[in-house]
């Protein structure tokens, strides 16, 4: 038991199907698939997990590659600022600093176990910061690094909160 909430997995997301582009302003876009993912060095830490609509799950161990190192493999662009991390869902999507984005962790495993589906395996965004919740990407597919703050593509706020009753 992880402590965080179950949610219904969205039409569209498929474990089967997954792998993970990083496309836009970098020298070389990329696609890794689980096995590449795991050739990457391995980091492991514990957080608690806070949602807006008021619960807590404390103490998750997650385990997964740094976001940085899954980046520098397709070096990007020199003016590069940003990036947006896109999920399997839809239209959700949410935009980091790239040196931020960097620090987080792309969560393969959690509490010892192969992330489930249900809690954004293959791959979740696990901010290593101070984060918001809708910060923590489930099924991250694609991250697209951008040469300025990507606005209107950033929905996963607006998401989070239309769900807040
Ligand atoms: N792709 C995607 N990631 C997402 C969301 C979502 O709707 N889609 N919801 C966010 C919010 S608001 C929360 S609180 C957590 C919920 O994680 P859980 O379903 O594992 O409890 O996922 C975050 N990541
Ligand atoms: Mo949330």
């Amino acid at each position: 038991m992880s402590g965080l909430e179950v949610h219904d997995v969205p039409d569209g997301v498929d474990p089967d199907a997954w792998h993970l582009d990083v496309t836009g302003a970098v020298a070389s876009e990329l696609t890794f698939d689980r096995e590449d993912l795991r050739a990457l060095p391995v980091e492991t830490f514990t957080a608690d997990f806070t949602c807006v609509e008021g619960w807590v799950a404390e103490d998750l161990s997650w385990r997964g590659v740094r976001v940085g190192d899954v980046l520098d493999r397709a070096a990007p662009t020199a003016a590069a600022s940003h990036a947006l991390v896109h999920a399997m869902d839809g239209e959700y999507a949410c935009s980091f600093p790239l040196n931020d984005l960097a620090d987080a962790v792309l969560a393969l495993e959690l509490d010892g176990a192969a992330l489930p589906v249900e809690h954004g395996g293959p791959a979740r965004l696990v901010p290593t910061g101070e984060a918001d919740c809708w910060e923590s990407v489930k099924w991250v597919a694609e991250l697209t690094v951008t040469e300025s703050a990507p606005e209107d593509a950033d929905t996963a706020e607006s998401i989070a909160l239309s769900r807040v009753g």
